[in-house]
């Protein structure tokens, strides 16, 4: 029935559209020329860091009380599609911002948020997350960083790995043990800037995708930091932590949706145009289906990430099942789409003449952080089970 808002539940609005032609069209203008040289010379894509923030799409997600755009959780992740659609490691830049900053905007005092966020919001700095150790990626409360409150500091002493846009972010969301014998309930989120005494970065991964965005390792070695960079009560850093992948696992099944859709984009394309046996190799039908079943998967993986993303949007509890759910999903799909792309391209697409090869290894990176595929799914069990 026309006009019945309950038939608008399933449909973006006008404003979320036209949010996706507009970065749609600065990331195929801007950011896709250089997708390629990011790639094959591992470096930081620069070019897409200065159009996105000309365009005030760095860091989308900041309220506009700091200073943002104030975009809700659809229209980040639209953002962070749209440019994953052309380059998985440009698309880095809105995701991690918002990542290394969301335990602070949920759970942070008013006055660190005005010491952080405008900065983001202006483009004078980025934000990274660092959780992980060496030797606790999966079970993350393990890990040894140590927090010790001095006077009025803190004194963090320790190392973090895996840590996206390292070194090219200004500030840290830093978790650290603060009472070794609580475990979980032990640890506290703190925001640390590069600048902090006793900070440093040690070291870069070489990896097998997302070329561009660095994976560096922390070290703190007697790092200060002020009194009141901690985030929240001492103790309930963990579940930040947690709180804060609830919010952000849907970008990561954004990213991996601008993907898989980058990949079925450039199969579509080349498989009209690829002629054998006569004729395109559109018209066979084990091509057909496979480009069908390609965006079936697709369509639903998106369905799953726009709704996770809304019902955190709504703050709604218990998102750990949809937020784990949309992530696993939607990298899952962006992997064998991406795979599937590579398979229709024939021996082309094993080259790196077409970005089809890059999206499959940049695809597989998704199934791995913010949690592998496998803790999603020990949380989605733990949810249903609980
Ligand atoms: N939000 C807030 N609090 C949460 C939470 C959530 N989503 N999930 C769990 N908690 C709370 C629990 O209630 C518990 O608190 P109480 O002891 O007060 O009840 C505390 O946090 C610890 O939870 P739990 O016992 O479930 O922790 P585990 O050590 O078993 O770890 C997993 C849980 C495995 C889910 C967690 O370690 C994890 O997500 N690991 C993957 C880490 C990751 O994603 N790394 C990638 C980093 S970003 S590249």
């Amino acid at each position: 029935m026309a006009g019945n808002p309950d038939f608008d539940l399933f449909k973006l609005g006008d404003e979320h559209e036209e949010l996706r032609a507009a970065i749609r069209s600065l990331s195929e203008k801007e950011i896709a020329p250089h997708a390629k040289a990011v790639d094959e010379e591992s470096r930081f894509p620069q070019e897409a860091l200065d159009a996105l923030t000309a365009s005030g799409f760095n860091a989308v997600h900041v309220p506009e009380e700091y200073g943002g755009q104030g975009a809700d959780s659809v229209a980040t992740c639209i953002v962070i599609e749209e440019v994953a659609r052309v380059c998985g490691s440009s698309s880095l830049i809105p995701a991690v911002n918002k990542l290394g900053t969301m335990g602070l905007i949920l759970n942070g005092s008013d006055e660190l948020k005005k010491q952080v966020l405008p900065q983001l919001a202006l483009g004078e700095a980025m934000a990274s997350y660092a959780l992980s150790e060496r030797e606790a990626g999966s079970d993350a409360a393990s890990m040894r960083t140590r927090a010790k409150a001095d006077g009025d500091e803190w004194v963090l002493n320790g190392s973090k790995c895996w840590i996206t846009n390292g070194g090219k972010s200004a500030w840290y969301t830093v978790m650290a043990v603060t009472e070794p014998d609580k475990r979980a309930n032990g640890i506290s989120a703190f925001m640390v800037h590069k600048d902090d005494p006793g900070f440093s970065v040690t070291g870069y991964e070489h990896k097998l995708g997302i070329k561009g965005s660095p994976t560096a390792e922390l070290a703190f070695e007697d790092c200060r930091i002020p009194g009141d960079r901690v985030i929240g009560d001492p103790g309930s850093g963990f579940k930040t932590a947690l709180e804060t992948l609830d919010h952000t696992r849907p970008t990561i099944g954004a990213q991996a949706v601008g993907l898989a859709q980058g990949a079925l984009d450039a199969a579509i394309d080349y498989t009209k145009d690829r002629k054998q046996f006569g004729k395109s190799i559109s018209e066979f039908q084990g091509v057909q289906f496979m480009l069908a079943d390609m965006a079936m998967k697709l369509e639903a993986a998106r369905l799953m990430v726009y709704t996770s993303a809304a019902r955190a949007e709504r703050g709604e509890k218990n998102l750990g099942f949809i937020s784990s759910a949309a992530k696993c999903f939607a990298s899952d799909v962006a992997m064998e789409v991406t795979t599937d792309a590579v398979q229709l391209f024939g021996g082309a697409g094993y080259t790196t003449d077409f970005p089809v090869e890059r999206m499959m290894r940049d695809a597989k990176i998704t199934q791995i952080y913010e949690g592998t595929n496998q803790v999603q799914r020990m949380v989605m069990s733990r949810a249903l089970l609980k």
